[in-house]
């Protein structure tokens, strides 16, 4: 799934597709790269942002599906509103991606239900703005599992068919650095639920900080160790977190992800190739 961020602000690529003709070009660009599925979005998650509002929302993605839809690119919209949603199926998109898992929009399920069309429900616990004040687990993978399968019931309960509903654990919404490599970690709980499973690490903050010592986000090596060389500098830029990507790619291909979303389609298609072609190895040994 390649993104197509149609935002001023996202904290990934945040400005660069904003004009629709831009975001257009971008989309054919990675649907040239071999990207499957395009999730055409108009809200920034980015920890802190503010909303925008739904005619805001309306006026920057409506036109980018359209245009893209009339393409034959298989649109997946990345809202949090109903009406968003309703609109964007109407102009060719077929897949809803709520980051919400429904919870931001009461209308939300009701509108999915009628569609038909298939749903992710993302782990999601508040709006950007206060998310970090509830990232906080016992069990992060436990919590995790049991907070989307909540979800599914309720989804279940307004009427969206159970098969219909594609469940997404959330990296980095309400999550820590921490929480992020304990969730990619128990991914395979994750992919045990009976539903198709996606995935979304792509140039997220947790990937700008390879160099901190491991176990910690900060501070010494466990060993006591002098802090290895990144523990205490900035994050790397998103742009230069592709390579990082690629690597969680694999680590979902391998646990059994149904999709990946990201913004680097090439890199991305050669570490599933890489995954892919050792399955088979296996499968012929
Ligand atoms: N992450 C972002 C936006 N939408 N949707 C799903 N299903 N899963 C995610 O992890 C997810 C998402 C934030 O990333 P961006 O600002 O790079 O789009």
């Amino acid at each position: 799934m390649g993104v197509v961020n149609v935002t001023p602000d996202s904290f990934s690529d945040g400005g660069r597709w904003f004009e629709p003709a831009a975001a257009v070009e971008h989309g054919l660009a990675l649907l040239g790269q071999g990207a499957d599925l395009l999730d055409v979005g108009g809200e920034s998650t980015r920890p802190g942002a503010e909303r925008p509002t739904e005619r805001e929302e309306l006026d920057r993605v409506i036109p980018v599906v359209a245009a893209l839809a009339a393409q034959g690119a298989r649109i997946s919209i990345d809202t949090m509103r109903s009406r968003v949603a309703a609109e964007s199926l109407d102009a060719g998109a077929t897949l809803i991606n709520d980051v919400s898992g429904g919870l931001a929009d009461p209308q939300m399920a009701t509108m999915a239900a009628r569609s038909g069309l298939p749903f992710v429900a993302m782990h999601w616990r508040a709006h950007s703005a206060h998310m970090h004040r509830e990232a906080r687990y016992a069990d992060v993978v436990t919590e995790v599992v049991a907070e989307l399968l909540e979800r599914v019931e309720a989804l279940v309960e307004a009427g969206v068919a159970r098969e219909a509903i594609i469940l997404d654990p959330g990296f980095g919404f309400s999550k820590d650095a921490g929480h992020n490599w304990e969730l990619l970690a128990g991914l395979d709980q994750v992919t045990a639920l009976p539903h198709p499973v996606l995935v979304g690490t792509s140039r997220k903050r947790f990937l700008g900080r390879l160099g901190a010592a491991v176990g910690s986000t900060v501070g010494p090596a466990p060993s006591g160790e002098p802090t290895p060389s990144g523990a205490l500098s900035p994050p790397t830029p998103p742009a230069e977190r592709d390579a990082a990507t690629a690597a969680t790619s694999l680590l979902a291909a391998q646990a059994g992800a149904w999709a990946v979303r990201v913004h680097d389609v090439p890199g991305t298609r050669d570490a599933l190739a890489v995954w892919a072609h050792v399955h088979a190895a296996g499968g012929r040994a």
